[in-house]
């Protein structure tokens, strides 16, 4: 009897903690060297795309995602590739964006034609795109593999600076085209004092971090630089046993000297060597936004971004932070009641997206037991009566049904999938909504089948809204 019970909780345990999970923060693919950015009432987040299967950091392309609330996140399909920089031949690294007079900087690294790293700069006027190479060139080429991760700020005096490297540090003061700079590339002095420790100089141009004294810690790569009541921050990937920890240093200058100040984040099993960061403010609480290779199926070259809320101490300083499952709250409420893109996400299973000129991004490769779940969802005083979802079907037999609360909760609505003429065939399809549901709730889509193998697409799902 014991026993059983005992199970019984482990079972209960492992469904709950899975129905809780809210990180990593996308599941649709991959997500890995996240970047946030503040705008406009919404977080965007930039991230970097690793591809299943392989065994190097052998990337192609750049994605975007935004929330409001920092739980569902709409996923913004991938608006630049290697191909957007006819310079680039490989590696799409990490990356970070910044908004200047309306216009969105987008300043990323790659693998040049010549076989050394570059960082570039794509320019658009709205946060996700359409972005475009604003040079046509490498910003900052040096023939050097040190030439990777650019970070990016404007302070209040208006002067931009761009801090990237591995191994070395590096910056320049950006013009106010934010697509050159004036004077030289200025090396950061690296010691113990600044950086925790001093990186024993490379062997050629290996790209690794292997040099690294374990327990020990220096700057290694990825850094993060930003402002926050009067102090500057430089957060990077540092060492520490088994991989990279995330580290920080802080200065009264935009340009230094550096004071390290110790590990934000270290040895927490994220199955991943490399971590990769980016700190934010939003509606009043600080986030760190860091990738492990947690997602199933994941690993060092198959990383995920992931999210905790923390707390600066009293003079400024960062306490240490441990990465959850959990992830963080909501900062804000859903309204059902507006059309949502279908691709807007607390946490999925068994679906992924994919992107087309008309449509945008949508849903597609849903199966049989895989659910969408949207978070905060506020139905306010009066219910809805209907539900719609923009729906496209080559086959019939799938079936969308919503669920409020949990995947088995009160059945809002099922719309039982007819043949729509195609794949890429578009219709909305209309339901009454047959329970009484106000106030806030988790809304779990749920795929089902009738008469289908299982493993097949079902439907894809463009987006959703119900109606008073
Ligand atoms: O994602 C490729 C590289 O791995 C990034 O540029 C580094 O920061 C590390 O995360």
């Amino acid at each position: 009897m014991k026993l059983k019970e005992g199970l019984l909780t482990v079972i209960i345990f492992a469904m709950a903690s899975i129905l809780f999970a809210q990180n990593p923060i996308i599941q649709t693919h991959y997500s890995p060297d996240p970047a946030p950015m503040v705008y406009n009432g919404k977080v965007y987040m930039y991230t970097g795309d690793d591809i299943p299967g392989y065994n190097f950091y052998y990337m192609t392309k750049w994605r975007v995602h935004s929330s409001a609330d920092m739980v569902n996140w709409t996923d913004h399909g991938s608006p630049i590739s290697l191909e957007s920089f006819s310079w680039a031949r490989d590696r799409a690294w990490a990356s970070q964006c910044i908004e200047r007079h309306g216009k969105f900087y987008w300043y990323i690294c790659a693998q040049t034609t010549q076989n050394n790293m570059a960082v570039g700069v794509a320019v658009a006027d709205h946060p996700a795109g359409p972005f475009k190479d604003a040079l046509g060139k490498p910003l900052i080429t040096t023939g050097s593999w040190s030439n990777i991760d650019p970070t990016v700020y404007i302070d209040d005096d208006g002067q931009a600076y761009l801090y990237w490297g591995n191994g070395s540090l590096y910056y320049v003061k950006l013009n106010k085209d934010m697509a050159s700079y004036t004077g030289e590339i200025v090396p950061v002095p690296q010691t113990p004092e600044t950086f925790g420790g001093v990186r024993r100089p490379r062997n050629g141009n290996a790209q690794t971090s292997q040099e690294a004294t374990p327990n020990k810690d220096m700057f290694v790569e990825g850094p993060w630089f930003y402002k926050r009541n009067g102090r500057y921050y430089q957060m990077f990937a540092g060492m520490s046993k088994g991989g990279e920890s995330l580290s920080y240093s802080m200065s009264d200058s935009a340009t230094g000297p550096w004071k390290y100040q110790g590990k934000i984040m270290t040895e927490q099993p994220t199955n991943s060597f490399t971590n990769h960061g980016g700190i934010i403010d939003f509606k009043g609480k600080s986030y760190l936004f860091y990738h492990t290779g947690l997602l199933p199926g994941g690993g060092g070259y198959g990383r995920s971004s992931a999210l905790e809320e923390f707390t600066y101490n009293e003079d400024g300083t960062i306490p240490s932070i441990r990465m959850t499952k959990e992830g963080v709250q909501p900062v804000g409420t859903l309204d059902p009641y507006k059309r949502t893109e279908a691709e807007t996400i607390a946490w999925s299973e068994k679906c992924s997206i994919d992107q087309q000129e008309k449509t945008g991004v949508f849903i597609t490769n849903t199966r049989i037991g895989g659910y969408i779940k949207v978070r905060s969802v506020d139905f306010g005083a009066i219910g809805p009566t209907s539900f719609a979802a923009t729906i496209a079907a080559g086959l019939d037999g799938g079936i969308l049904e919503v669920h409020i609360d949990s995947l088995g909760g009160t059945n809002l609505a099922t719309i039982n999938i007819p043949r729509t003429g195609g794949w890429n065939s578009w219709k909305i399809i209309t339901e009454k909504v047959m329970a009484q549901v106000t106030g806030i709730h988790e809304v779990y889509f749920v795929f089902k089948g009738q008469n289908i193998t299982a493993g097949r697409t079902l439907f894809n799902f463009d987006y959703w809204i119900f109606k008073k």
